[in-house]
């Protein structure tokens, strides 16, 4: 039993809203959405940071970014060879940036105009 939040959502421990899923990566609506479109991607493998992912699995990063890619797709934010009207991928790393849940994922965005810079 682990108390990761998102291994245990990973895992059927914890109900998700998943949009989409290949054999290393899982897709699901955020609980709590700051856009129209609000996705979280993780890897099914545990890994805290996208750097820890980057450097324990390169391939499974690029899987990641690829499931995000085919959220926005299915979303209606991007075709496979285009990207309109667009998405924005966030991933908070650490505290100052807001990481509360210390699994690595993928906000997949869209649905409005966004702002820059971020809040
Ligand atoms: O993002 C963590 C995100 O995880 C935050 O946007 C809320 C979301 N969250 C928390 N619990 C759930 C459940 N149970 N379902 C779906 N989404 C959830 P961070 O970048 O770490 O602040």
């Amino acid at each position: 039993m682990t108390d990761c939040l998102f291994c245990r959502m990973v895992a059927g421990e914890i109900p998700a809203d998943v949009v989409h899923e290949t054999d290393r990566t899982l897709a699901f609506r955020d609980i709590n959405p700051q856009a129209p479109t609000h996705v979280l991607v993780v890897p099914k493998d545990h890994h805290p940071t996208v750097a820890s992912l980057a450097g324990a699995d390169p391939d499974l990063l690029s899987a990641v970014v690829r499931a995000a890619h085919a959220v926005a797709v299915q979303e209606g934010l991007a075709t496979e060879y285009d990207v309109e009207p667009g998405y924005r991928v966030v991933t908070n790393t650490g505290p100052a940036a807001g990481q509360t849940v210390h699994h690595v994922h993928l906000h997949v965005l869209g649905g409005r105009h966004m702002n820059w810079p971020p809040g």
